[in-house]
């Protein structure tokens, strides 16, 4: 069998459910006997068994039909077994307990808490590992995963809607849309990619907002960050069935530092221009998509930056545009 095309199979396959292992992975095994696939099986939902036990449990089903003993079989896998007991067992102890002599293996888990334990556990063990299949399209689809564990904190995303003269609001703070309703459904598909959606208390008080994905598809809601040092009422949209952190503190790098050693890997910022401006100015932000509509707020409407190339000075390169009916998406990078 062909590594490769096994594991462009698999990670194709796993990419339908990154919507509800986030924040973990999404991993995809498969495990084959000559050129006979045995059995398929995929990390299908945070917190469920990870996708080597979904793969191994398929596989007993045929053990003594399909095959005699699981020496017999090769597993590959997108991500190296987990070796830490985790919400499941340890994969890695898994694969060595079922029989297994030959493993082949995506990408290494940056997660300190595996990081080539799982490999080490599978060679002590007299297993065959081979390692690197694909390695950057398994990176690729856990971009944020992978992120967060190199730079030792989460990607972090600024949102913006803004109008043709560059504002965000009316300065007596009416609620207004200021794109068309397609650009605001796309945004909800962005919320549904990220761990966690952050505010302040101005655009919370302001536009009472849910800040959850409403899409038709099922996802993981991201955790709520609430940035504020005036008092809110917990009963705003904000608040509805959501686990929110609050912080008082002002200084973004601890806020964002706290977050070092947790689960989230991604963090959407959706507020007003001062918080915003406050994140750029840290350098903390790795993406910022601005989506612009053709309306104009003229004199009334504050502007989202205090100077015409305000992108550009704080780092940012623009990675791609498109339409969105009338409003055009933009999206910017840090530039290296
Ligand atoms: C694997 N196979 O399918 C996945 C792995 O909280 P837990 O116990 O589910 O562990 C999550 C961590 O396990 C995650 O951060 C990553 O390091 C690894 N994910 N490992 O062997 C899998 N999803
Ligand atoms: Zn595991």
């Amino acid at each position: 069998m062909n590594y490769e095309d096994l594991m462009l199979r698999v990670i194709k396959k796993a990419n339908q459910f990154k919507y509800t292992t986030k924040p973990n992975p999404v991993v995809g095994a498969i495990i084959f006997k000559a050129n006979k696939v045995i059995s398929e099986g995929y990390h299908e939902i945070y917190g469920g068994n990870h996708a080597e036990i979904n793969a191994i449990e398929e596989a007993q089903k045929y053990q003594g039909k399909k095959f005699q003993d699981f020496s017999e079989l090769t597993l590959l896998c997108t991500l190296e077994p987990c070796s830490h007991i985790g919400k499941t067992g340890s994969c890695a102890e898994f694969i060595v307990q079922a029989g297994f002599k030959n493993i082949i293996i995506g990408a290494v888990d940056p997660n300190p808490k595996v990081s080539g334990r799982g490999i080490e556990i599978l060679r002590n063990n007299k297993i065959n590992v081979e390692v690197g299949v694909c390695e950057d399209l398994v990176e690729k689809q856990n971009k944020f995963f992978f992120y967060k564990h190199k730079n030792n904190k989460p990607y972090i995303t600024v949102k913006i809607a803004s109008s043709l003269d560059g504002k965000s609001h009316y300065n007596n703070n009416e609620k207004i849309f200021i794109t068309t309703e397609s650009s605001r459904n796309d945004v909800q598909l962005i919320r549904a990619k990220y761990d966690a959606i952050l505010t302040g208390g101005n655009t919370l008080r302001n536009d009472n907002p849910q800040m959850n994905a409403r899409v038709d598809f099922s996802v993981n809601q991201a955790k709520k960050i609430l940035l504020t040092q005036k008092p809110f009422d917990k009963n705003l949209n904000f608040f509805k069935n959501a686990s929110v952190d609050v912080f008082e503190i002002t200084n973004l790098i601890d806020i964002i530092n706290s977050y070092q050693k947790s689960e989230i890997c991604s963090i959407l910022v959706e507020s007003g221009p001062r918080l915003v401006n406050s994140f750029l100015k840290e350098g903390i932000v790795d993406e910022l998509i601005i989506y612009t509509s053709k309306k104009e707020l003229g004199k009334e409407g504050i502007s989202w930056f205090d100077k015409d190339n305000a992108v550009e000075s704080y780092g940012f390169k623009l990675e791609s545009t498109c339409k969105i009916n009338t409003d055009t998406k933009e999206i910017f990078i840090k530039d290296e």
